[in-house]
């Protein structure tokens, strides 16, 4: 290509070139980099036209076949005049929190008479509904007019939990670029992330100084407020996460998760144990005290009496709600929560709303009636509903399909996120009756496991167990009497060593001897205390060696958390280029034959794609020609029929 780009270079034809030609005409190098980025995205689309998705848990194609349009904003008081969204809004708590830092911060939250909400849109609901796959490009076209819908809002919770993993595994992004560009575009509201205690952002622990390490560049890259949490609530897990951000001089929402219906009598986890470790994070010391109902199963009648009691034991600790709609019964206990004195509840917009989603933030709004102010016009709401509608369309391929609430999530506590994941999961293998059975048995399993906080990574183990159960016909009392014969899934044995930490009350006995016996041993302490620092430095050398001197400190962040994903995306991007300039429907589904795509590389830089035709297979060699037209030229790519 360097060749032909020099060949055909209007000086090199005029004959008017010299020695130094070459290193004088650096545009040759860039119209060499812009035909191979062009050629490599052509392979993509071409792959796609023969084979199909390479997205895992892709069932069938996008219904929005259109382009999704970016609502207007009008000023709520005064419909008709449009608010100009041509820069992002200078109004909200970022400046403030960047001027006075966190103390003040937290301070001026707790001082707001009303209700804020973090709109979770960008991260929790799209985890919950579509499997964490809204892709950057999506959520960097409403960005400019959220800036201004939502400036009064708390934050804006957009990274970190799936969405990092799901970026690289899935959408072949980089998660670091999206933080980037959406501080860019939102400069004046919060930015939220969900961190997994001493996980980070994956699914077992790492040595302290990798989420040191993956905290500072977090904070350095724009997340200004961090959710830590445990999934068995373990302090000495959680502070791990807590540390680091206290290090890297952030906003910490230290975070207890609710687990089922405290006032169930018996219950293990009732009003004194959330107290108790209430207590315990107030002198570990946050700035924001976080309650993490995973599965939505804190009701207005408990809500009333865990909101009121901390409120009245710690008068100027700001408490952040976050519940799930699965029951659908959000609403009512965020009223519950904001009457009792709750700082802040995590909504999303309507559409991203609901069913194992957060609740409406247009619903909570009105249901408030204006005797508590959100800062938030619902109008504004309402408005940005009108993109998000079309991308649930344009999603719709990763929809579990589920058409309304249900409340059987009190008995079977499974999370918002995961529970649409195993109903699709059960749908793709067409277990649907299978998936009745499933939910008896994750409430089994859990009550094997000795009622344990399920959210990501112990909701996992449950899950493994509950379908291990199933497929294998067994009861919770054939599984206390073979433990020590079966073959258990690798997620259950990892809690059983404790790789997770300690749930509260311990590990039942004697079953989990009877587990792990022969297998693993019986970790005491955190298992972070096993692990060795990584060496930084060593690491980004050796992916420099590997991947190119373009290596930064946010690749080797990536690299700690998922070494395995990060390399196969680093391969996917040398393949196929950068993808994330693809729109979405041409990412998802291959283009009709004569169909226009056009796709901007770069500022100023388009490439106009038109499928031409595609070859009938070449039974010797197996492969396919795929006929494009590139901005106006022909070009053909040869793909491998994997059919
Ligand atoms: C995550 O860890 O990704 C969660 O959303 C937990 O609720
Ligand atoms: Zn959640």
């Amino acid at each position: 290509p360097f060749l032909l780009a020099l060949l055909t270079h209007p000086v090199f034809i005029s004959g008017d070139c010299w020695t130094t030609f070459i290193d004088d005409t650096p545009s040759l190098f860039e119209m060499v980099s812009s035909k191979n980025r062009a050629q490599k995205l052509l392979a993509y689309l071409g792959d796609l036209c023969v084979n199909g998705s390479s997205i895992k848990g892709q069932i069938g194609f996008p219904k929005l076949t259109k382009e999704a349009e970016v609502p207007t904003l009008h000023e709520p008081s005064n419909p008709e005049k449009v608010i100009d969204v041509s820069s992002p809004s200078t109004k909200g708590l970022r400046p403030y929190l960047l001027e006075y830092g966190p103390d003040a911060f937290a301070k001026k939250v707790r001082e707001f008479d009303g209700c804020l909400i973090m709109d979770t849109t960008w991260r929790d609901a799209h985890q919950s509904l579509l499997a964490t796959r809204v892709r950057t490009v999506d959520l960097l076209n409403i960005a400019p007019t959220t800036s201004h819908a939502l400036e009064n809002a708390f934050a804006l919770e957009c990274w970190g939990g799936a969405t990092f993993d799901v970026a690289m595994r899935f959408l072949y992004e980089d998660p670091w670029e999206r933080l980037k560009q959406m501080r860019k575009l939102v400069p004046n509201i919060p930015f939220q992330m969900l961190l997994r205690g001493a996980n980070g952002v994956a699914y077992s622990s790492l040595p302290d100084n990798a989420i040191d390490h993956f905290v500072k560049q977090a904070k350095d890259n724009g997340v200004d407020i961090f959710r830590v949490f445990d999934a068995l609530n373990d302090l000495d897990q959680l502070k791990v996460g807590v540390d680091a951000v206290k290090k890297a001089g952030g906003v910490v929402e230290s975070t207890v998760c609710y687990s089922g219906d405290m006032l169930i009598p018996g219950k293990k986890y009732n009003l004194e144990y959330y107290l108790e470790t209430v207590g315990k994070i107030v002198e570990m010391g946050t700035h924001f005290l976080g309650i993490k109902d995973m599965a939505g199963t804190l009701k207005p009648k408990a809500a009333k009496l865990l909101i009121g009691s901390i409120r009245a034991r710690y008068p100027d600790l700001p408490i952040h709600v976050h519940t799930h709609d699965s029951a659908g019964t959000g609403v009512s206990t965020y009223v519950a929560c904001a009457l009792a004195g709750a700082d802040i509840v995590d909504c999303a917009i309507n559409s991203m709303s609901g069913l194992t989603s957060q609740p409406s933030m247009s619903a909570f709004i009105s249901a408030l009636d204006g005797d508590i102010d959100t800062g938030i016009a619902e109008s504004y709401a309402r408005e940005l509903d009108a993109y998000w509608a079309e991308m649930r369309l344009l999603y719709s391929c990763f929809e579990a399909d589920l058409k309304g609430p249900d409340p059987e999530v009190y008995k079977h506590e499974i999370p918002g996120g995961q529970l649409t994941n195993l109903i699709f999961q059960a749908q793709q293998v067409g277990l649907g009756e299978q998936w009745e059975e499933t939910k008896k048995a994750y409430e089994q399993a859990n009550l094997l496991l000795g009622d344990i906080v399920k959210v990501t990574p112990t909701s996992k183990v449950v899950g493994d167990l509950a379908q291990f159960m199933v497929s294998n016909k067994l009861t919770r009392e054939d599984v206390e009497k073979l433990a020590s014969e079966l073959d258990f899934p690798d997620s259950v044995l990892d809690f059983f060593e404790g790789l997770m930490g300690t749930p509260y009350g311990g590990f039942p006995e004697p079953l989990r001897t009877n587990i792990i016996k022969g297998k693993r041993r019986k970790l005491k302490g955190r298992p972070g205390l096993e692990l060795e620092p990584f060496n930084l430095e060593e690491i980004k050398e050796d992916l420099v060696s590997r991947f190119g001197t373009n290596i930064t400190e946010d690749d080797v962040a990536s690299y700690n958390m998922y070494p395995k994903v990060f390399e196969q995306y680093r391969k996917i991007v040398e393949q196929y280029g950068d993808l994330s300039v693809l729109p979405t429907k041409s990412f998802l589904a291959p283009p009709t034959i004569g169909e226009e795509i056009n796709v901007q590389i770069e500022m100023g830089k388009t490439l106009i794609i038109k499928l031409l035709a595609i070859s009938d297979l070449s039974p010797a060699k197996g492969t396919r020609e795929v006929y494009f037209e590139l901005n106006g030229e022909m070009r053909k790519v040869t793909i491998e029929d994997k059919n």
